[in-house]
């Protein structure tokens, strides 16, 4: 059911301390909403806040646009009287924070949104919770949670030999993306230590999947690759990025709501280190095996551009803590992963069609038209 404007108020009854009704921000882009259909399957009622921005997409949510228990609402997490509203109209038990500006590229253009929406916005928003939950009666605010969803990237870059970064890792964020997120990640630790507002905050590897905005590495490669076009791999090709599958991250994400500790910090991974090169070479492979179209390989498609500035060179993440506290292990592995990845965009020609928008293309052209490279294999 869709609400825009969003000024509708339906008042949900009945509390518990499983949460029952959660209040996601970002339901509309890619990890939201997988976490978004996810709890709906599990049976809890859901309303989505999404600004619907490039990134974000009703069609994200076309599988449960008619479900009894969602409710969408267009609208901003950085206008604070919508957001009280919401929490008061649907009393959720949490909210799960998936709003962003979320790709690296786009912040080193323009930094501004990043701030406005990163930062300024979760400060509304962990606000406007805080109002909330301080009014609610002892046992409701006692299972109350905010879950703020980080990145690994405000850890900065490892050397090849580093350890995995930890909850205990010191912050080094390098690109404006990655300084907004830590910015926010601070207020939210703020929030928890001056006002006792029940917090939980992850940070995440690199993500793939189904309802991927094509300007991260991944889509951008399946889409590129069975168009033939060629696959822009920045510098070297040699940066190391963890990957995990997106329904992965959000198991764990459901996990640490229902079962981790007000004020914890959990490092989510996949195991799966891969230079940038070798995931575009397996993203080659699959296309070529799953799509025979009597062409060359397309690993010929490789095309080495202007590094991205200040690109990190490697990330990694241990996980040890949130597998042996709360007992969480990825389903997929990076190869099962990406199969299911490729399928999926194959099949969802319509999906694709519609966010390859005038807005998609001018994107391309703004991020790599001007970029020196030359096509060629891979060394
Ligand atoms: P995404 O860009 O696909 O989705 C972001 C969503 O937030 C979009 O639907 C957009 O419309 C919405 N949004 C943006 N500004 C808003 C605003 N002001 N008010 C309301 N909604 C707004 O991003 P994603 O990849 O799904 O990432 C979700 C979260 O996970 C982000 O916080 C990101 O930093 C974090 N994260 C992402 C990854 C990854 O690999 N994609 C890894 C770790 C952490
Ligand atoms: O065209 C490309 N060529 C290329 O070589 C693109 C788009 C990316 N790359 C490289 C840059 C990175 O080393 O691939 C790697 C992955 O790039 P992105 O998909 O842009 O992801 P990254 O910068 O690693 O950030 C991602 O992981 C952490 C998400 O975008 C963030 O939202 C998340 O917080």
């Amino acid at each position: 059911m869709v609400f825009a404007p969003a000024r509708l108020i339906i008042v949900d009854e009945g509390v518990s301390a499983h949460p029952q009704t959660l209040l996601v921000t970002g339901g509309a882009g890619f990890i939201g909403s997988c976490f978004v259909r996810a709890e709906l399957a599990r049976g809890t009622r859901v309303v989505t806040l999404d600004a619907l921005t490039y990134a974000g997409n009703l069609d994200n949510l076309a599988e449960v646009a008619a479900h009894p228990a969602h409710r969408f609402v267009k609208g901003d997490i950085r206008d604070a009287a919508l957001v009280s509203e919401l929490l008061t109209a649907h009393a959720p038990d949490a909210v799960i924070h998936c709003a962003a500006e979320s790709h690296v590229d786009r912040s080193i253009l323009d930094a501004a949104p990043f701030v406005d929406t990163n930062v300024s916005g979760t400060q509304r928003l962990l606000a406007a919770s805080l109002r909330h939950w301080s009014q609610l009666p002892s046992e409701r605010a006692a299972s109350f949670r905010f879950v703020h969803v980080s990145t690994d990237e405000v850890f900065g870059s490892l050397g090849p030999d580093d350890a995995p970064f930890s909850a205990a890792s010191p912050y080094r964020p390098n690109s404006p993306y990655a300084a907004s997120k830590a910015a926010a990640d601070h207020f939210v630790r703020a929030y928890h230590h001056t006002y006792g507002l029940p917090t939980l905050t992850t940070h995440c590897s690199n993500n793939y999947g189904p309802y991927q905005f094509p300007e991260k590495l991944i889509p951008l490669m399946i889409l590129n690759a069975l168009e033939r076009r060629p696959l822009p791999l920045y510098g070297d090709g040699k940066n190391v990025r963890d990957w995990l599958y997106v329904e992965d991250h959000c198991a764990a994400l459901a996990l640490i709501l229902r079962a981790g500790r007000p004020g914890a910090v959990y490092t989510i991974g996949g195991r799966a280190e891969l230079e940038n090169r070798e995931v575009v070479l397996r993203v080659c492979d699959l296309v070529d095996r799953l799509v025979p179209d009597g062409g060359p390989s397309r690993r010929e498609l490789v095309s080495f551009v202007a590094d991205r500035p200040g690109h990190d060179r490697r990330y990694a993440i241990d996980d040890a803590a949130l597998r042996q506290e709360l007992g969480w292990a990825p389903a997929e592995s990076f190869d099962s992963g990406l199969e299911k990845t490729i399928a999926w965009y194959l099949a969802h020609a319509a999906w694709v069609a519609g966010v390859k928008s005038g807005a998609y293309r001018q994107w391309l052209d703004t991020n790599y038209g001007g970029r020196p490279g030359a096509p060629g294999a891979p060394r």
